[in-house]
């Protein structure tokens, strides 16, 4: 297949509450909308590379300036025929897998839907419903906190992830578990804590949670290792896990017990793949994470999600937790189990609204063959 035309339009979405990390506050998501054309079809991708380099050193400017300038003319004009010929021409360069995966998703869609088939069943998924929880932001005070919580568990779901930060983890962790002694619920420091801190991670370790979720530096693999060694709940892995090798080698010192596996941090959803065969080998349970994405990226994050190894619920929440209008349809429901649908139609399966697209981009800009 050709690739004869790619557009990029960096998007800015209003978030319907503000969202709360260790690495700060976003009221509203940025993101790089990808439109790839080849063979008649229409293939949507997303890049998920946020404002800041708050989560990654990748923003939506960086992302931009590496695609328009490195990746898209490495593949515009070119004969490609399968996903893997994209990684190869990208090989040459290194890093940035936010914009990587991206372009990677959208050729992904082009090529199920050139097969007449659902990405899901494209990747090897077998789930028609995936496992999901939520994200919840670090919020005013525990008692908000409390109360939030409660509201996502009387929307239905069953597995709850907040976000702590030194300063906000055991008094929230301690509001939270008083509250809903049974819930599911699981920690996320995106690496706001160092091996020092480890006493207060012996502290969590009291509180029955699912995982504690990147709570050291991304680069720090060693220090999760002896952390790990000191607790009994599984450290899951996100920031720190950008490729199958980061995998093997966490899993070869055990520096976690799960990972988290999003496909924009380890520059698509090929790599995303090879990621989960390795785990689903070696019995270790993976989950899909989230970015806040846009239906079009909740569409491939429910199908990369729907592979057998992905046993724990994944950060995939319905639609309307994140925005009061996505920009694609229909909006993803939360099922009265915790689950989601898993989209059946051909490649991504949804409907993206233009003018709605059109109503949020901040910027466009078209390349052709
Ligand atoms: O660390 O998992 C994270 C959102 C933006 C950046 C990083 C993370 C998150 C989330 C949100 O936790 C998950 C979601 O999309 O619901
Ligand atoms: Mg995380």
């Amino acid at each position: 297949m050709k690739i004869e035309y790619i557009e990029l339009r960096h998007i800015r979405m209003q978030l319907r509450a503000p969202f709360e990390t260790s690495f700060g506050v976003e009221l509203d998501r940025d993101c790089i909308i990808l439109q790839l054309r080849g063979e008649g079809l229409v293939g949507w991708g997303e890049c998920v590379a946020g404002i800041t380099p708050g989560y990654s050193y990748e923003t939506t400017m960086t992302a931009w300036h590496v695609l328009s300038d490195f990746f898209i003319p490495r593949i515009l004009g070119f004969e490609i025929s399968e996903v893997e010929d994209l990684r190869h021409r990208l090989s040459v360069y290194k890093g940035h897998p936010l914009a990587r995966a991206g372009l990677e998703m959208a050729l992904w869609d082009v090529f199920a839907q050139v097969n007449r088939k659902p990405l899901s069943m494209v990747l090897g998924g077998v789930q028609p419903r995936v496992p999901v929880g939520v994200s919840v932001g670090i919020q005013k005070d525990p008692e908000t906190l409390v109360d939030v919580v409660g509201e996502y568990i009387k929307q239905g779901y069953d597995r709850v992830k907040i976000k702590i930060k030194p300063g906000r983890d055991v008094g929230d962790v301690h509001a939270v578990r008083t509250a809903f002694p049974d819930l599911k619920l699981q920690v996320d420091a995106n690496s706001a804590y160092t091996i020092e801190d480890t006493a207060l991670m012996e502290a969590l370790d009291e509180y029955g949670l699912l995982l504690i979720e990147q709570p050291l530096a991304e680069d720090d693999l060693i220090d999760h290792g002896r952390l790990q060694a000191r607790l009994k709940t599984p450290i899951c892995l996100d920031e720190s896990i950008l490729s199958m090798r980061h995998a093997r080698q966490a899993l070869e010192i055990e520096a976690c017990r799960v990972i988290n596996i999003k496909p924009g941090r380890v520059g698509g959803l090929s790599e995303a793949k090879a990621i989960h065969n390795l785990c689903f080998e070696s019995k270790i349970p993976v989950w899909c994470g989230g970015m806040l994405e846009t239906g079009i990226g909740r569409a491939s994050n429910l199908a990369i999600a729907s592979l057998p190894g992905f046993t724990l619920p994944g950060d995939i929440s319905a639609s309307e937790r994140y925005y009061a209008e996505d920009i694609a349809e229909p909006p993803f429901m939360l099922n009265p189990d915790s689950t989601i649908d898993v989209p059946k139609a051909p490649g991504l399966g949804v409907n993206v609204i233009i003018e709605r697209l059109e109503r949020v981009s901040l910027r466009h800009e078209i390349f052709k063959a």
